[in-house]
């Protein structure tokens, strides 16, 4: 255990609170508050999980609680008159008065609490690393607060990659720390079905893994591994439980009767019977249920079934996104259906398909949810939630057809979208600073009444998980500190919401508490100018720097003023806080590409609008395409005019917009006399290889394609040469 004894007094008379409450009057006085605190009242989960926060810094060797002979106190009160979920948190001299309504009202008093002690509350280090902390002083305060929305979410798609048990819980906890009240699981897609069915267990057995002897294709850079994993049943209802605890409701999604691949691959009889090569967006093929097929009802009933026993959401969301209806065109059984109903578009079957899982989830007590596909069906019952995931156009559709709305505006909301051009992550949406999620409100651009405002419960961050596979913690990067925004657009009212005052909060306090939390949140990368100017992006944050080319890292020295080099293309800059790390810059206008007159073929016909101009062209940002998959073998070669001296190549497939559709077998070949080549490196995870210093003047440069590519069309970028 740490040897110091912590005495930590109040450093500040005012609380950096993140989601801000609505109202926070501070008093004459303070509170002392250390390991002899008496609790009294309150729901006894509330008040194990107040203990075991104090514990880990009053008393981490778990030796020395003794409550019962304190003069002070933390008292829960229950009144009538609380809305649901709201707070009163009275701070007195010696006695601490929590008063609510209900239990989640209760818990988010005490996450307030928590934000006035020392940020290692949220620590759950024991032994050498937890740290004694002998008592605090907490100012006195009086503070009212309640939510904005009553849906406050966050959705985590773990069948593209896929989050163990372990790692779901440390997610609901930091959920309940930022107040979030709604799980969105995404539990099933093309690349995997994550959930035990015992009546179908080919479901897990088959549809859960992914690789090259596998049904399921890899895919998002599983690579030649097996990949994939599930959570058994006993798995579901812990996970439950635990969220239920931490005042989240947790809703499962089953995406249908599109991104089915995983559920077709298992039990294929459930697809439409054609050999039509329909694409969905992601690139799949035969992935959609077929609607005209009764069988199918009795299976999805029957999943159903078992899993309206585990998650007592009143929601269930069934997908309803991205279906390629054209798949019901050329199948005898929809064919029959649509003659049957009366239908002239096969999109109209969409609706019947919703309406059909409505009345099935309907007899098992829970409500469709969908996105907001679900908005044009036939008839559905105005109890429906509708999730939007485009724009307020939408969001206002859906209140006007009346039914009750949460945005997950792609443009906003997506945590899979990059948070700077140059850090991972797509950009078909938006790129998505944490600044645009502040700034964003739900209610933005919309015609309302009070029974439409009504309607719009809420919103919820998103994060797809394809390109989550590396680098290691990306999705906690991803979601961190976005996530916290989005926590403030969801709870505080609008007009005390100011993105200056957010960031202000986030810097002095809240990066502290998420890193002692444990979590691998994102931090900006240092501003740097031409003239080697650098500046950390926040006061308590260093900038450290290595001249050689080379990735900074914790032990590398940290810059205290301008740097003065006439090599400064050498130059590499990081921001660190502790031993979180920011993407790493160069010095600007250092790295200039050299684009000499090339000519390139290709063994791959182009996708139609493509065209290999573009790489002849270096065009920025843009990209060939292939009509169709790869196959070993198969090759693009870049002939240069004149034999090119340069420094470096870097060859980078993949679309630049969503990353998708990179070489995943293959390698480079490099000629220094447009004859003879030799190997030049494998691709990497990131779909590229980069060719150092090569020893002549290059004249050409191959990709060669060495095995089936995850992708369904092949992507290439134009070199970059330096
Ligand atoms: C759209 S949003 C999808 C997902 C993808 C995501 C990638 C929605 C309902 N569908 O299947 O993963 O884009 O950003």
């Amino acid at each position: 255990m740490m040897s110091l004894t912590l005495s930590v007094a109040a450093a500040a008379a005012t609380v950096d609170f993140v989601p801000r409450p609505v109202s926070v009057q501070y008093k004459e006085g303070s509170f002392i508050l250390d390991k002899n605190v008496r609790i009294e009242g309150g729901d006894a989960f509330n008040v194990k999980y107040l203990k075991e926060h104090l514990a880990r810094v009053f008393d981490p060797m778990g030796d020395s609680w003794n409550p019962t002979q304190g003069k002070t106190s933390i008292s829960f009160v229950r009144v009538k008159s609380f809305p649901a979920e709201g707070y009163s948190l009275d701070v007195h001299p010696e006695s601490i008065i929590i008063t609510a309504t209900d239990k989640a009202g209760e818990f988010y008093a005490i996450q307030t609490l928590l934000q006035m002690l020392p940020a290692q509350v949220y620590r759950r280090a024991t032994g050498p690393d937890a740290m004694l902390i002998r008592q605090c002083t907490l100012p006195c305060v009086s503070i009212v607060d309640q939510p904005r929305f009553s849906w406050r979410g966050s959705m985590l798609d773990v069948s593209r990659s896929f989050f163990d048990k372990e790692y779901i819980l440390r997610h609901l906890d930091f959920l309940a720390y930022h107040k979030i009240n709604k799980f969105h699981w995404h539990l099933t897609d093309d690349n995997g079905w994550r959930v035990e069915i015992k009546k179908y267990p080919r479901l897990t057995e088959i549809g859960a893994w992914r690789g090259p002897d596998e049904a399921l294709m890899p895919a998002y850079n599983s690579g030649e591994e097996r990949y994939g994993g599930f959570y058994t049943q006993q798995d579901l209802k812990e996970i439950v439980a635990y969220a239920a605890e931490r005042n989240i409701e947790i809703i499962p999604e089953f995406d249908l009767p599109g991104h089915s691949k995983a559920l077709a691959v298992s039990y294929p009889e459930v697809v439409c019977k054609h050999d039509e090569e329909l694409r969905s967006v992601q690139g799949e093929t035969h992935n959609v249920i077929c609607v005209g097929r009764e069988k199918n009802y009795v299976m999805l009933e029957n999943i159903i079934k078992e899993l309206a026993a585990i998650f007592p959401s009143k929601y269930f969301h069934v997908g309803v996104e991205e279906v390629v209806t054209e798949s019901w065109k050329h199948c005898p059984d929809c064919q029959k259906l649509m003659k049957k109903l009366g239908y002239t578009d096969e999109k109209q079957l969409l609706g019947y398909f919703t309406g059909r899982m409505e009345k099935i989830l309907a007899k098992y007590g829970k409500t469709l949810e969908g996105w907001e596909d679900i908005i044009d069906g036939d008839e559905l019952s105005r109890n429906d939630l509708v999730l939007v995931w485009h724009n307020q156009n939408l969001l206002q559709k859906a209140i006007d057809a009346g039914f009750p709305a949460v945005t997950q505006n792609c443009y906003y909301l997506y945590f899979d979208m990059k948070q700077s051009a140059a850090e991972r992550g797509h950009t078909w949406a938006s790129i998505i600073p944490v600044e645009k999620v502040y700034a964003f409100d739900p209610l933005q651009g919309l015609e309302l009444t009070p029974e439409k405002e009504k309607l719009v419960k809420g919103l919820q961050g998103g994060l797809w998980t394809e390109l989550l596979f590396y680098p290691p913690h990306f999705s906690e990067y991803q979601i961190f500190p976005r996530l916290c925004a989005l926590a403030e657009v969801g709870w505080t009212p609008q007009d005390l919401r100011d993105y200056a005052d957010f960031d202000a909060r986030m810097t002095r306090a809240h990066f502290e508490r998420m890193w002692n939390m444990g979590i691998k949140f994102r931090i900006p990368a240092p501003e740097v100018d031409a003239q080697c100017n650098v500046r950390s992006p926040y006061p308590n944050m260093v900038v450290r720097y290595t001249f050689d080319g080379t990735e900074p890292t914790v032990s590398s020295p940290v810059v205290t003023g301008r740097i003065v080099t006439d090599q400064p293309e050498k130059l590499r800059f990081a921001t660190f806080y502790n031993d979180v790390k920011s993407i790493t810059v160069s010095v600007p206008g250092t790295t200039r590409y050299l684009e000499p007159a090339t000519h390139v073929s290709s063994s791959l016909e182009p996708a139609r609008g493509y065209s290999l101009a573009v790489l002849e062209n270096y065009e920025p940002g843009k990209n060939f395409r292939s009509s169709s998959l790869p196959k070993k073998g198969d090759y693009v070669l870049y002939t240069f005019e004149e034999p090119v001296s340069c420094k470096r190549i870097t060859v980078q497939t993949a679309d630049p917009v969503n990353n998708f559709f990179g070489v995943t077998q293959g390698h480079v070949e490099v000629s220094f006399d447009g004859t003879s080549f030799r190997n030049a490196g494998t691709f990497d995870m990131y779909n590229r290889v980069v060719i150092e210093s090569p020893a002549q003047p290059v004249k050409a440069v191959k990709i060669v394609v060495d095995g089936p590519c995850e992708g369904k069309m092949l992507s290439i970028q134009a070199l970059k040469i330096e």
